[in-house]
């Protein structure tokens, strides 16, 4: 990286983000923070075995991974049931367990079988259940956030108490879309909760470069509350997200929560074998490694009392899980060529 001045996507930091509403907040039980854990363990053993297996050849097609992100996804929607609604964008394996997917389906439909949960029509960016109210990822940078507030009106118009939340990234915040469902999400008082994953970079752009401001402020000017939390720390992200749907869930309306966290892989899988030149510091990515999600849950929970038989037998569960779901996978027939008329509109 010779005469090479990378920007760094530190130039932000979680610690100074606006200041989640704690005052009625309970705390989060070990049970709990312990299930946040297992889910989390589950999204990274999945993602790198995916990477693994791209590596290898064996996966084609372009693979996002949101390693290092895991405490946003999980941290969100253990709040949520079936009949709440997730929208989500490339890189969104961690949301699509989050959510309750079928992990052997989702491996499938990434290896593009025909017992995918899309029937291996939709690949790694399109994941989706309705059935368990995932609306499917979406390769469009901001396509997610039009879905999510239609189904929050949706669910207004029911009067259900349920709710709509869109995951989506720093660099989807800069399209139109976002600043379009906030008006309408705060003149609608929509049940929607708009949670922007801040990863530190839009594709090889790193946020500092493309985005001006703060995320969470782009809130205030349509009145609705607007905040920035640590978003690798589960607790935290689990806290601000249960104040915010609570508060959708009431009728109360939209939020908009900045989640700050880091993005530990490439953009896409591989990226090094066509990119010309590096575009952040490795030292960047170890020095953020240091306050990954995953590490500081275990923190907390060895403060806690857990021991490591515990955690060694939940990796291995977790192991176990993820070795049957590629199995599943990689054992599903291709689908029928005849199916490559059905689902279409002509
Ligand atoms: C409308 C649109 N514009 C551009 C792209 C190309 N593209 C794919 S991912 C990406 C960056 C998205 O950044 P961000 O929203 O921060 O999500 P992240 O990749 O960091 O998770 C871009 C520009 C696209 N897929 N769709």
């Amino acid at each position: 990286m010779e005469n090479m001045r990378l920007h760094s996507s530190t130039d932000r930091q979680p610690n100074d983000a606006a200041p989640a509403s704690e005052a009625a907040a309970p705390a989060a039980t070990t049970e709990l923070l312990l299930a946040m854990y297992r889910l989390m363990l589950l999204i990274r053993t999945t993602e790198e075995r995916l990477a693994k297996v791209q590596a290898s050849g064996a996966l084609p097609g372009p693979v996002h991974l949101s390693v290092g992100q895991e405490a946003v996804a999980a941290g969100v929607c253990v709040h949520l049931t079936d009949r709440d609604w997730i929208t989500s964008n490339h890189r969104g394996h961690g949301h699509f367990l989050a959510k309750s997917g079928d992990l052997p389906r989702m491996i499938a439909e990434v290896f593009g079988r025909a017992t995918g949960v899309c029937g291996g029509k939709g690949g790694s960016m399109h994941v989706a259940d309705v059935s368990k109210g995932i609306l499917g990822a979406n390769g469009i940078v901001g396509g997610g956030i039009g879905l999510g507030t239609g189904a929050a009106w949706a669910e207004q118009l029911r009067g259900d108490g349920n709710v709509a939340v869109v995951f989506f990234g720093d660099g989807a915040a800069n399209q139109g879309v976002m600043f379009e469902a906030l008006n309408i999400a705060a003149l609608w008082k929509l049940p929607l909760i708009l949670v922007c994953e801040n990863n530190g970079f839009s594709e090889f752009s790193p946020s500092a470069t493309v985005t001006a401001g703060e995320i969470w402020r782009r809130a205030e000017p349509f009145g609705v509350p607007g905040l920035a939390v640590d978003g690798n720390d589960v607790v935290a992200v689990w806290r601000a997200a249960g104040t915010a749907i609570a508060r959708a869930r009431a009728g109360a309306g939209s939020t908009l929560i900045e989640a700050r966290t880091y993005r530990l892989r490439g953009h896409v899988e591989a990226e090094m074998t066509f990119l010309s030149k590096a575009y952040r510091e490795d030292a960047e990515i170890e020095a953020r490694r240091a306050h990954e999600p995953l590490m500081q849950a275990r923190r907390k929970l060895e403060q806690a009392g857990i021991t490591a038989a515990t955690f060694a037998g939940i990796e291995a569960e977790v192991l176990a899980q993820v070795d049957d779901a590629f199995k599943f996978a990689e054992e599903s027939p291709w689908p029928a060529v005849e199916s490559a008329y059905t689902h279409m509109f002509s």
